[in-house]
């Protein structure tokens, strides 16, 4: 059902790879002779772009990771001159600075047509109203979704996140068929619609597309039924490309990767050397069809696993589990990335302890992030009026850096648990 490009989608396991093969040794080339981090990378390691000429030599070349994008921040690792780029975004560093990624118009093409491949899959066509309630700005959900569905001569419906009862007036007026965003922004949606005594048949939406945090299959379930529509994974990331390097057919079984564009690895995490298909391990990218930021054998962090299996729905393209955890520390938080890093980072910055504990819930459906700072030795005695201060200042720090909120909750000082190794500095209490 809904196969955009078959040529592509269900293409012989030798043509892809005939097709791979061509696009590595392009962009290598590209990054070797326009991002002086990777000439410097391939040349420490004594490997020239003449050495690459199957997509199986791919495992010669080095490595990147998110810390290569912060060290080259803003634009350092892009290979082409400013005015060929037509799009910036951006996703959470580790510390206060942004990861910056940026587009040419061929590499909006690329991605417009992964994210409409998502589309489709859900049998979506021009007919569709894809209603987008992912956040339109430097996050990369929102505009990935709606230049997919532009791309595939949908009608985008650009909400963008939050005013639930607006959200609901939109589906019932404007006629919403597909609805975008996360999985659990749009159970809430659903308990919304049921709880406001709402009947689903003033509803029209028959499908959703729901990534960029993981989710259960329980999950889906309760949102099929609280929205009466079929529930599809997406997964993708900032650096690689945003929304659409991944995404579930009807079968649910794996989402598939759109390969031709970003070339999948699974390596073990410690050694770095790759697993067999159907072993957990890390995932890792390479971009052998994108122009301004050709990523080499980037280390997304998360964890899952891949098959060459042929799909029943026809297609022949990699899938992937769902992630299963990360191989780092980074959390998801209503979508949102947040490193334990960032979160200290503004604490120091603040002139607070650096003792703290953060508590991550899901309260309603929606994620909660608590920060319990320990108050300094001699603030015991400040007045209440002055811990609001101090709190509420915080906050809007951390809502600065984070882009979510996060509750500061003061305790007294000592009050924290100490650690004699590696401090546990997360307690995460949802059960995803
Ligand atoms: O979350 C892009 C996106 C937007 C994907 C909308 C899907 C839908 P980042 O903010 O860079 O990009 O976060 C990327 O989110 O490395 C995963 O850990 C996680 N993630 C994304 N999609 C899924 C998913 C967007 N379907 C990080 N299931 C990734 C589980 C996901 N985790």
């Amino acid at each position: 059902m809904g196969i955009l490009k078959p040529e592509i989608e269900c293409a012989s396991r030798e043509d892809m790879k005939a097709l791979q093969s061509a696009r590595l040794k392009k962009m290598v080339e590209n990054a070797y002779n326009n991002v002086p981090f990777y000439k410097q990378k391939l040349d420490e390691l004594g490997i020239s772009p003449a050495d690459i000429n199957s997509i199986d030599d791919i495992t010669k070349l080095p490595f990147t990771l998110k810390t290569d994008l912060r060290d080259n921040y803003p634009y350092g690792l892009f290979a082409v001159p400013m005015t060929d780029l037509v799009r910036v975004h951006a996703s959470s560093g580790t510390t206060g600075k942004q990861t910056v990624v940026g587009y040419t118009k061929k590499d909006i093409d690329v991605w417009s047509e992964s994210a409409a491949r998502a589309i489709a899959a859900t049998g979506g066509t021009k007919d569709d109203i894809v209603h987008v309630s992912y956040g339109y700005g430097l996050f990369t959900g929102g505009l990935g979704l709606h230049y997919g569905a532009e791309y595939l001569g949908a009608t985008a419906i650009p909400v963008s996140t939050g005013n639930t009862s607006r959200q609901i007036q939109i589906f019932q007026d404007f006629g919403s068929t597909v609805l975008c965003c996360t999985p659990s922004y749009a159970l809430y949606l659903g308990e919304s619609i049921r709880d406001a005594g709402i009947s689903l048949d003033t509803i029209k939406l028959r499908a959703g597309i729901f990534g960029a945090e993981p989710w259960t299959d329980a999950m889906r379930k309760q949102i099929e039924t609280l929205l009466g529509i079929e529930a599809y994974d997406i997964y993708g990331l900032s650096e690689i490309a945003g929304p659409g390097v991944s995404f579930d057919c009807e079968c649910h079984n794996g989402m598939h990767v759109n390969e031709d564009y970003f070339y999948p690895e699974v390596i073990d995490p410690e050694t770095l050397e790759p697993v067999p298909d159907g072993t957990v391990g890390e995932l890792v990218f390479t971009c052998i069809g994108k122009e301004a930021l050709p990523l080499i054998r980037y280390r997304t962090r998360d964890l899952c696993s891949i098959t060459h299996e042929k799909c029943a729905c026809g297609r022949t393209t990699v899938r992937m589990s769902k992630p299963v955890g990360r191989s780092d520390d980074m959390l998801i938080i209503r979508g949102v990335n947040v490193f334990p890093s960032q979160i200290e980072h503004v604490l120091l910055q603040q002139g607070m302890e650096p003792n703290y504990l953060i508590i991550v819930d899901r309260v309603n459906n929606l994620d909660t992030l608590t920060v319990e700072v320990e108050m300094a030795q001699n603030t015991f005695s400040d007045t209440i009026k002055d811990l609001e201060t101090a709190k509420k200042k915080l906050e809007a720090a951390m809502q600065n850096t984070l882009n979510v909120h996060a509750h500061i909750k003061f305790v007294e000082y000592g009050t924290l648990p100490r650690s004699e190794g590696k401090a546990k500095r997360v307690i995460d209490k949802r059960k995803i």
